[in-house]
């Protein structure tokens, strides 16, 4: 009985040493700031295009507009926000200056302002009642301010600088916080400029003095994360909403700077092992084009084609920012309104309950065998526990045991990024009816990975990583089973031409046929895109 005790005494000393001594993994750098771990947690804001292009029709406004065409006859920011609100996005960046030139707020710098337009009798100010709608509905505000101005006399010319530099600080000091400031890379050369109307091209690596203008940012709003090729965060490289599936948060940045041509794989992936932490941020519009334009009222984004831009955004490692083009009301048109809420919707009921919360799960190795960090961190729906290996494992697994059988088709997993980003690759397996079946083999993870995965009923699944940098360090894991979306596929044809079908769910049975005969269930079944070179009808279900 002594000995027992002695025993049992010695055991407990052991671990509580084990767990004193085993110290945290070093950090993989470079890690995020924490400006940019705060812009990490909000995954989805909306961007609002809306300014003097929303009342000529155009894109790219030529600076040369009357002021007196802007006059929105119902605008309402509170609806806005109240919209953004409801679809779960967590802030708004606005057009405060596009390419015109013309300013949504009253800059002091300038005419080509709302002072000089009808609306409110010229006493309105834009950026204010939007920045004012936010923090009513708890969103953050951010802006956007358009470097290339093609109303201004002295663009191109360096006495531009300090009215772009002061316009800045007229933002970044009346508005409140600010979360983001998004300067456009976009620098097209002609344009009004003050009546000269001619091509006026800078070199955009040099003309703006950009670690100038950047200590504005940090000064007047030090924890604002600035967007721009490569800065805090950066441009994936597409405006069509998607990052690719390997998705590194770090690049080499001065060399990503200074080479002229912007790589757009390095855009779309990061680099590995790259030197600085460059987050990409996903930016699309929810229609066709960035302002309103009441033609495509009927092209606004389907379900399917929403959530496919969730899932390759949010659910490959970077934030969506996605637009909603104001219209010439001053409102968010009810189409946008209605396709949002869809998709608010669907995400919900894809994330209504998490299969994986509590339940049992064993690490093939725990850090140190300490509690601190042990395989449950990754279930407890804490996101600053996770699980660590020691430093010499770099490929380790967990098992989650349901005690029964489960069916899922979401698998959510996150690394503790604080700590830099290490897996380079991962599998996910699943016990199905007693056998291993490999369910997906992926490559990085980051911030946050969300895999579309089909149906499949288990009593355990498997989360392996096979290869990383440096000791895997998992915050979160879990499992969903998302509701169907029911939804016609989409169809479409490319240049080769190769027609292509797809559901909202990848999951989902397609079946089609090509001669006009009536679908039904034995029509062909689509499973890849096939060759369809003559004319005639391609009809799903
Ligand atoms: C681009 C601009 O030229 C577009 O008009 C739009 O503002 C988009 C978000 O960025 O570079």
């Amino acid at each position: 009985m002594k000995n027992y005790l002695i025993l049992l005494l010695l055991a407990a000393a052991m671990l509580f040493s084990s767990c004193k001594k085993t110290p945290a993994p070093q950090p993989l750098a470079p890690v995020p700031d924490e400006r940019q771990m705060n812009w990490h947690r909000m995954e989805f804001y909306a961007f609002v295009h809306f300014n003097m292009n929303t009342f000529t029709g155009m894109e790219w406004g030529t600076g040369g507009e009357d002021p007196a065409l802007f006059n929105p006859t119902a605008l309402d920011c509170r609806q806005w926000a109240k919209v953004c609100s409801d679809a779960g996005m967590k802030g708004i960046i606005i057009t405060a200056k596009h390419h015109d030139g013309f300013c949504l707020w009253p800059s002091a710098y300038t005419e080509h302002s709302v002072k000089n337009s009808p609306w409110k009798e010229g006493k309105g100010d834009v950026v204010r009642e939007l920045s004012e709608a936010c923090s009513e509905y708890g969103l953050k505000f951010g802006v956007y301010l358009s470097p290339w101005d093609r109303n201004h006399s002295e663009y191109g010319r360096p006495e531009y600088i300090p009215y772009f530099r002061n316009q800045l600080r007229e933002l970044l000091t009346s508005y409140g916080e600010v979360f983001e400031v998004w300067f456009d890379g976009a620098n097209g050369g002609t344009g009004w400029y003050g009546g000269a109307n001619e091509n006026r091209v800078i070199d955009a690596k040099t003309y703006y003095e950009w670690p100038a203008t950047y200590d504005i940012v940090r000064e007047l709003q030090p924890g604002a994360v600035i967007f721009s090729d490569a800065s805090d965060i950066r441009w994936v490289g597409n405006e069509e909403g998607w990052a690719r599936p390997t998705n590194w948060s770090t690049i080499n940045k001065n060399a990503f700077r200074e080479s002229d041509m912007q790589n757009r794989e390095i855009l779309h992936s990061g680099e590995e092992g790259g030197t600085d932490w460059v987050p990409a941020e996903v930016d699309v519009s929810i229609r066709p084009g960035w302002y309103y334009h009441r033609s495509e009222d009927h092209k606004v984004k389907s379900l399917s084609e929403l959530l496919n831009i969730y899932y390759e955004s949010v659910g490959r490692n970077a934030s969506l920012l996605l637009n909603l083009p104001v219209d010439d009301r001053g409102l968010v048109h009810e189409k946008d309104v209605e396709a949002l809420m869809k998709l608010a919707e669907a995400l919900k009921a894809d994330f209504a309950v998490d299969l994986a919360a509590g339940r049992k799960v064993m690490a093939s190795n725990v850090r140190g065998n300490a509690r601190k960090f042990r395989a449950s961190n990754v279930n407890d729906g804490n996101p600053q526990t996770y699980w660590a290996t020691d430093d010499s494992v770099m490929q380790a697994s967990l098992t989650l045991d349901f005690g029964k059988d489960l069916s899922f088709n979401r698998f959510m997993v996150q690394e503790f990024i604080p700590l830099g980003q290490r897996v380079k690759r991962f599998t996910v397996e699943a016990l199905v009816d007693g056998t291993w079946q490999m369910i997906a083999e992926e490559t990085t993870i980051g911030y946050k990975r969300i895999l579309r995965i089909p149906e499949t009923t288990a009593r355990q699944v498997r989360f392996s990583v096979t290869d990383s940098r440096a000791c895997p360090l998992i915050s979160n894991l879990q499992l969903f089973l998302a509701p169907k979306v029911m939804e016609m596929p989409v169809i479409s044809r490319d240049q080769e031409p190769f027609v292509t079908i797809s559901a909202a769910d990848p999951g989902t049975d397609i079946h089609f046929t090509t001669d006009g005969s009536e679908l039904s269930a034995s029509s062909a079944r689509y499973d890849s895109p096939f060759v369809f070179n003559t004319k005639g009808e391609v009809g799903s279900f």
